[in-house]
């Protein structure tokens, strides 16, 4: 945990008992302010006062300062600090944070505190729609086998606040969602990195350029010793790379997949070219098995390009690449029997995850469904004929079995994971894939999608 003393006798307002607000509490109370604390669910206060790693509501209030949850009036405060998930401005702005701005009570989020905390370590910041967390993780995965001091946090899961304090030789890899870059005030990358953007969110923005513009803030505390990594293959996040060549004082380095940059860090063809000022090599990557697809060659560029940046032995970094098992329930390859292989997707609870996973794959069997929460699967059939099977699960089995069948798409409707997977080695396959990628949540059969990918490995490893 990183401990806030700069607001020491302060009152320090708090919205959200999440995983930001928890850390910052702990945060904030141990550095000696007194907090009070909202949340507009009841049933999340009720966990937390209830709960047993709580039950003295944080040690007492860390004894003796005093930690107020969800007054019953409204009452001074000189700080506000918004969980990411709450809004701060139209067209979803919180009644408290209208209030807070009413009043000119500064916001403050928990990135901005953690850079003050630790002003001498360096920071790396992720952003982009698609590939974040798999790039932190992975970032997170060479620096650490390179032996580096290095945290990783912020929006893959994490709160930034219950990290390890780090010094002038520490590495924070953060990943930054929309939510959290819009609020800092001054934390400066040191490195940045913009992977891409497409529409999202749209609930919390009036506008996809608004949305843009929220992303592109990881940028904006950057100075001439800062690098900002831009993948130029998406033709938004190109725009804003040949806007920030003439704005930003940062070092511009563009990434690509699709090109060979004549000033930049390309991927193509298995190999790594690095052109940038004096410099003009190549590097041999070998399969990488664990990080298949064109997404994945985005990821491993932006990761190589900070890992490089860094000082770090390009040789390594490869390496250390290699040997980056992925995330766990996204795209995991989690066993192998002969040529089969075994996918755990579990985190694909819509039809726009799975799709990836469904792009990167051939000869699938497929289990799929849950509760659907989009417009189901229709949106996928362009990639039907990569499908050998489907076998389908839970609430949406139905709906799902009539789609597959209007395009003549081999199918059983097997009720359950594990039915699935008998069913499937009743008919032997020796070649493929067998991909839990479902398209749906998971909660009308399981806890959350952990659980359901917990319980596809323990399949895949029996099989
Ligand atoms: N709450 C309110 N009022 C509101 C909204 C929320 O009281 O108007 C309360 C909720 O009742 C809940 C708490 O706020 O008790 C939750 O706060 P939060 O939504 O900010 O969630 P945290 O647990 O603090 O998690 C946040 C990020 N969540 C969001 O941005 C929605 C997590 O990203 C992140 O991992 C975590 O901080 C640590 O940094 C999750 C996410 O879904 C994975 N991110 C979005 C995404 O990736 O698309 C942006």
């Amino acid at each position: 945990m990183v401990i806030i003393d700069k607001y020491k006798g302060n009152k320090i307002g708090v919205i959200g008992l999440g995983r930001t607000g928890m850390s910052a509490i702990r945060s904030l109370l141990s550095g000696g302010a007194t907090v009070i604390a909202w949340d507009d669910n009841q049933n999340a206060i009720a966990t937390i006062t209830s709960a047993a790693d709580q039950a003295n509501l944080i040690i007492d209030s860390i004894s003796n300062k005093i930690l107020i949850i969800n007054p019953e009036q409204n009452t001074y405060i000189d700080q506000l600090l918004v969980s990411p998930g709450v809004g701060i401005s139209p067209p979803k702005i919180h009644p408290i944070v209208q209030l807070a701005i009413e009043n000119k009570t500064p916001i403050i989020s928990d990135f901005d505190l953690l850079a003050e905390a630790c002003p001498h370590a360096h920071y790396i910041g992720i952003t982009g729609t698609n590939g974040k967390s798999t790039t932190t993780a992975l970032i997170g995965h060479i620096f650490q086998s390179l032996k580096r001091k290095t945290e990783v946090g912020g929006n893959i899961g994490t709160s930034v606040l219950s990290l390890n304090h780090l010094q002038k030789d520490g590495f924070y890899v953060l990943e930054a969602s929309s939510f959290q870059i819009e609020r800092l005030k001054h934390m400066r990358f040191n490195t940045a990195i913009l992977l891409n953007i497409t529409p999202d969110h749209q609930d919390r923005y009036n506008s996809f350029e608004e949305y843009a513009a929220a992303k592109v803030g990881i940028f904006n505390y950057q100075t001439s010793a800062d690098h900002a990594i831009i993948c130029t293959d998406c033709p938004i996040s190109e725009q804003i790379y040949l806007k920030l060549k003439q704005t930003s004082r940062a070092k511009i380095i563009p990434i690509s997949t699709q090109q060979k940059l004549d000033h930049g860090i390309s991927f193509l063809d298995g190999k790594i070219h690095v052109k940038l000022d004096g410099i003009n090599d190549s590097y041999m990557v070998d399969d990488l098995y664990y990080l298949p697809g064109d997404h994945n060659a985005q990821n491993v560029t932006a990761s190589f390009a900070a890992a490089f940046l860094n000082g770090l032995n390009p040789e390594e970094i490869i390496k250390a690449t290699l040997s980056f098992k992925g995330l766990e329930h996204r795209m995991q390859l989690v066993a192998q029997k002969g040529d089969l292989k075994f996918i755990n997707d579990s985190k694909a609870t819509n039809a726009d995850a799975a799709a990836k996973a469904l792009q990167t794959y051939d000869n699938i069997y497929w289990i799929a469904g849950g509760i659907c929460k989009d417009h189901g699967i229709e949106p996928l059939s362009h990639l039907f004929h990569k499908i050998k099977h489907a076998y389908l699960v839970g609430r949406a089995s139905d709906q799902f079995a009539e789609i597959l069948a209007a395009h003549n798409i081999p199918h059983t409707k097997a009720e359950t994971l594990e039915n699935s997977i008998k069913l499937l080695k009743e008919s032997s396959p020796s070649a493929g894939v067998v991909l839990l990628s479902p398209a749906c949540a998971s909660l009308d059969q399981w806890r959350n999608f952990e659980e359901r990918g917990n319980a596809f490995c323990r399949m895949a490893d029996e099989f």
